[in-house]
Formats: C-alpha cells, structure tokens, sequence
C-alpha cells in the first residue's frame, strides 16, 4: 500500500478532526526529524498512523491487544493508553507495515517506554505539540522543541503525569520510567 493509499484508509477510520490532529502530527513530525537528524520518511509514515485505532471501540481495542500477544501490564490501566499497542499490531496486521523502527514509534506514542529510540522521541514529541494542541504548557514545549528534543519531551511527560495526578487517576508507571530516562541524558 503507497504512502496515499494508507492516509485515505486512516482518514476513513476517525473523525475529521481527528485526521486534522494526524495531519499536524505528520508535519511535526518530519520537522522534528529534519532537525534532529531522524528519517523523515519513517517519522511522516509513523504519524500516519500513530491514532489508527483511537476511535474504535474499547471492547475491540481489547480483543486485537490480547491476539497481539502483547498486552503486558496494559489492560490494568487506562484504555487510553492502549490505542497506541493496537495501532502498532494493526499497522503490521493491515497496512503491511514491517518496518520495527516505525512499528515502535506507533507502539510507544503513548506511554513512551526507557530508551526511546530517536524515532520514538520525535514522534511523542510531534503528538504533544502539533498545532492544533492546546493544553497549558503547550506552548512551552514548542519553545523548548527548538532547543532540545529530550527536554521538550520532559515537559511533555510531565504535563501528562500532573494531569493524572490531580485529576486522581492511575499512572501507567512505564510513563514515569520513561520520563525518569529522559532526566538522566539531559546534561
Ligand atoms: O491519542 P492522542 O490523544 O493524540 O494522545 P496520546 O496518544 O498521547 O494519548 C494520551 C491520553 O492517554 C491522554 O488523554 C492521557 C491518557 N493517559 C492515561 N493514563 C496515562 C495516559 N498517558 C500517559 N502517557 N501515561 C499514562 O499513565
Ligand atoms: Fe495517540
Ligand atoms: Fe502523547
Ligand atoms: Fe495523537
């Protein structure tokens, strides 16, 4: 399937705004690449499909994470987070997608995960701070995007774990991890 083929069949699967998100994500993304020395083409193909399977239905979302084989600690915590794992399982399941590089940048979009990979990186980062984000601390993100990718990603982890925190919610604790990894490389 060409890079056309699989945008319409993304773009069929959710809400328009929700295609308008991916859109802001694809081009953020190859920026973030560009700049930081990743491949853009693989960045641009990850963004594609990274929100694939947001909008279906939990109870399949469940279902295609069991047959992935690769639930993990995952169905103990939010099913937001899972998206992300089923987007990966169905990237290779039905786009065809083989590329491991790619398959993880769709995979860890969400939670992120200790030692992300530079792909990884610019994809989560490219998801926090596309242009039609608007969250508080958005707009800081986007000033420190240009400066350093690790540290842009922090502030990204951290908004997300102080909203967990004071809305009551559970953490997935490899969300910490991952943001408790970035500390440790920044100098
Ligand atoms: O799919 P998007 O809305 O574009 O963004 P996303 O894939 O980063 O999803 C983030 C959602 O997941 C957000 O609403 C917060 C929720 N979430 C719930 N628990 C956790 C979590 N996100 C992370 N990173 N870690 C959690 O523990
Ligand atoms: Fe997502
Ligand atoms: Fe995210
Ligand atoms: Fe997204």
């Amino acid at each position: 399937m060409d890079r056309n083929a699989i945008m319409e069949r993304v773009r069929a699967q959710m809400p328009e705004r929700r295609w308008a998100h991916t859109a802001g994500v694809m081009e953020t993304a190859v920026r973030l690449a560009e700049r930081y020395g990743a491949d853009p083409a693989k960045a641009e193909l990850a963004a594609i499909l990274h929100d694939v399977a947001k909008y279906w239905k939990i109870e399949d979302q469940k279902r295609a994470l069991i047959e992935s084989g690769e639930a993990g600690d995952l169905l103990e915590y939010d099913p937001q987070l899972w998206h992300a794992h089923v987007g990966a399982h169905v990237a290779r399941r039905d786009y065809g997608i083989e590329d491991p590089e790619v398959l993880d940048a769709i995979r860890w979009h969400t939670s992120g995960r200790v030692g992300m990979t530079l792909l990884d990186k610019v994809v989560c980062l490219a998801d926090y701070m596309e242009p039609g984000r608007d969250f508080p601390g958005v707009d800081r993100i986007r000033e420190e995007a240009g400066r350093s990718l690790d540290r842009a990603l922090v502030l990204g982890f951290d908004s997300t774990i102080s909203f967990l925190l004071a809305n009551g919610r559970l953490i997935y604790p490899l969300t910490v991890m991952a943001r408790n990894d970035l500390i440790r490389l920044l100098d």
